[in-house]
């Protein structure tokens, strides 16, 4: 039986239209309002993901940050949205390489974050895990995978530990639209629903899996459907709006930790190369320039807050400073911090004998 036929579990149909391109993208927010408490908390931290990486760029480019190094600017919403609707205490997160902004808004102070990125002791994996092999146990966040698509069985997994100690926890499980072609997420959906795991599969379509558009390596770019060969049911969102993202996550939540998977597509777009070796020249200026002037998630928040009188322009720009501040602590903790002595070589690694 397929997944539209299961009774409660299909969504609506995607609208007519190639609803996968940028200029399509819905800009309203469906559903009620979060509280402006909500609303403000949803704002610092998208901000703080935009500031620290804008800082992490100027490191790399200043050679304090080395190696690999993955930005999330633009996708701000997506981590936030996802994050603020779990239950912090016992829900799991894990995502790709591009993990700094899921872990800031995971909770990890932003100076461990940026030690770690400038291969420092003092960060969260003592400086010998880079951009792409952070880890919070205490925040629940499970990493940081450089192997694309690797973590999605790892997030069933942890899924079916939510499961096996019947904890009433979910795994929110975080991959890319290039992952999405990978073969071990499929067999990870077939446990999934096998097995009623709960887990949460957010799919980032930002459209671009390094310089390969969605559409050139996608037969079929409806995300959300990926799951109908296991009835795993799915929807989309509009990944800029974090008011959406919010509000679809808090909705799927109770299907997923009582029925099991779910896939959530959320349609978004990153503003900076692949990686910081990547200059991105397989898109012009002008596709970029129009998401950030009319689809950008923080300044589309900011006029909400706006618009409903929540907000003052000064507060807002007095948040944006209170942020800065943070960040700036953060790059000056990271370059005052040693880097591991020798003996670190030996710790915490796996080596084969
Ligand atoms: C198994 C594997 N194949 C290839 C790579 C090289 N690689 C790194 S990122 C990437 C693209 C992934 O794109 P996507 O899943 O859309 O995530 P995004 O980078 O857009 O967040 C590729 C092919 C890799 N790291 N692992």
């Amino acid at each position: 039986m397929c997944a539209a036929a299961r009774k409660g579990r299909r969504k609506k149909e995607a609208p007519a239209g190639d609803t996968t391109t940028v200029e399509s993208r819905k800009t309203t927010t469906p559903g009620e309002l979060p509280p402006r408490d909500k609303l403000f908390q949803f704002l610092r931290d998208m901000l703080l993901i935009r500031r620290f990486e804008e800082k992490a760029g100027q490191l790399y480019g200043m050679g304090i940050i080395a190696g690999f190094c993955h930005l999330y600017i633009g996708q701000e919403a997506v981590a936030t949205g996802v994050v603020h609707a779990l239950d912090r205490e016992r829900d799991t997160v894990i995502t790709s390489y591009r993990d700094h902004g899921h872990m800031l808004v995971c909770g990890t102070d932003p100076k461990l974050v940026m030690a770690e990125l400038a291969g420092r002791i003092t960060g969260c994996s003592k400086g010998k895990g880079g951009s792409m092999h952070m880890f919070d146990l205490k925040r629940n966040f499970y990493g940081g995978h450089g192997i694309v698509g690797a973590q999605v069985p790892i997030g069933t997994g942890l899924a079916f530990a939510h499961r096996y100690r019947q904890d009433g926890g979910l795994c929110a499980c975080f991959f890319g639209e290039g992952a999405a072609n990978q073969g071990q997420v499929y067999e990870a959906f077939n446990m999934a629903e096998l097995w009623k795991l709960p887990v949460l599969y957010v799919i980032e379509n930002n459209k671009y899996a390094m310089g390969t558009p969605l559409t050139r390596a996608t037969a079929q770019p409806d995300l959300y459907r990926r799951g109908e060969a296991f009835a795993i049911p799915g929807d989309f969102v509009d990944g800029m709006d974090v008011v959406a993202v919010y509000n679809k996550t808090r909705e799927v939540i109770p299907f997923v930790r009582e029925k099991g998977p779910f896939i959530l597509e959320a349609r978004t777009y990153r503003y900076r190369g692949h990686s910081m070796s990547d200059p991105a020249k397989y898109r012009s200026r002008e596709e970029v320039e129009e998401v950030r002037k009319h689809h950008d998630p923080i300044d589309q928040l900011r006029k909400l807050l706006l618009e409903h009188g929540w907000a003052t322009e000064a507060e807002l720009k007095e948040i944006d400073r209170e942020i800065r501040a943070v960040v700036n602590e953060a790059a000056r903790f990271a370059q005052d911090s040693p880097e591991p002595p020798a003996e670190e070589l030996w710790t915490d690694v796996y080596v084969e004998g």
